[in-house]
């Protein structure tokens, strides 16, 4: 994987949105994302069919933009489906068995909320980590304390040029310090999924972290 792909990380499910999901995620190809991850989960989540659905029509609109398109949790989704990456939590799959199963380019990342875990995912051999949540989120209901900057700041310490991208409660004017404290990019639901206008709000995270790259 290229690290760049972490710079703009967006993740969405249809949940996380008032508007049509698929407007969203264009706008924020439009934008300029790096990345974008299918998380289909909490309140509403669509299943089955239709869950398999919408995940089809967000990575073919992935794929126009040439942009990785990563399917969160749903290992078997995104071997059916040839995502380019998929991303476990701490209660998924483990990274051995998620490797054994998928194609040889499927990125794997994996979450990491506090140093042990991530030092632990790096060890398993963890494609990239994701990191947090940061800050306060209401997005995710069994958030773990956030960690902040410092916590970010001690893992990427300890875990060398492992590939890390910060997570929870990232809003713009948290960019640039997070990108110095160690992270190569920064994930984000909310503050694109629900602004006014995401193909703006999109395109400024992406010139912030030109800022610093
Ligand atoms: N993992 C840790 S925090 C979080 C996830 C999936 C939610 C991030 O969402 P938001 O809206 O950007 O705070
Ligand atoms: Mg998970």
């Amino acid at each position: 994987m290229q690290r760049e792909w972490l710079q703009v990380y967006f993740i969405m499910g249809s949940n996380n949105t008032a508007q049509d999901p698929l407007v969203v995620l264009e706008e924020a190809l439009k934008g300029g994302i790096t990345c974008f991850q299918f998380r289909e989960k909490g309140k509403d989540a669509l299943q089955g069919s239709a869950k398999k659905q919408l995940a089809q029509q967000m990575q073919k609109l992935c794929q126009q933009y040439r942009v990785p398109f990563f399917i969160n949790d749903d290992v078997n989704l995104a071997i059916e489906m040839g995502a380019d990456g998929v991303h476990v939590g701490q209660d998924d799959m483990s990274i051995a068995r998620v490797r054994e199963i998928v194609p040889a380019d499927c990125v794997i990342g994996v979450s990491a909320t506090n140093l042990e875990e991530a030092v632990q995912a790096h060890k398993d051999g963890a494609d990239y980590i994701g990191v947090g949540p940061i800050f306060g989120t209401n997005t995710k209901e069994d958030a773990k304390q956030p960690i902040g900057t410092d916590g970010l700041c001690r893992i990427r310490k300890q875990v060398g040029t492992l590939p890390i991208v910060a997570i929870g409660g990232i809003k713009l004017r948290h960019v640039i310090s997070l990108r110095k404290a160690g992270a190569d990019g920064v994930s984000i639901i909310t503050a694109i999924s629900q602004a006014e206008k995401p193909q703006l709000m999109a395109n400024t995270f992406w010139d912030y972290n030109q800022y610093y790259s």
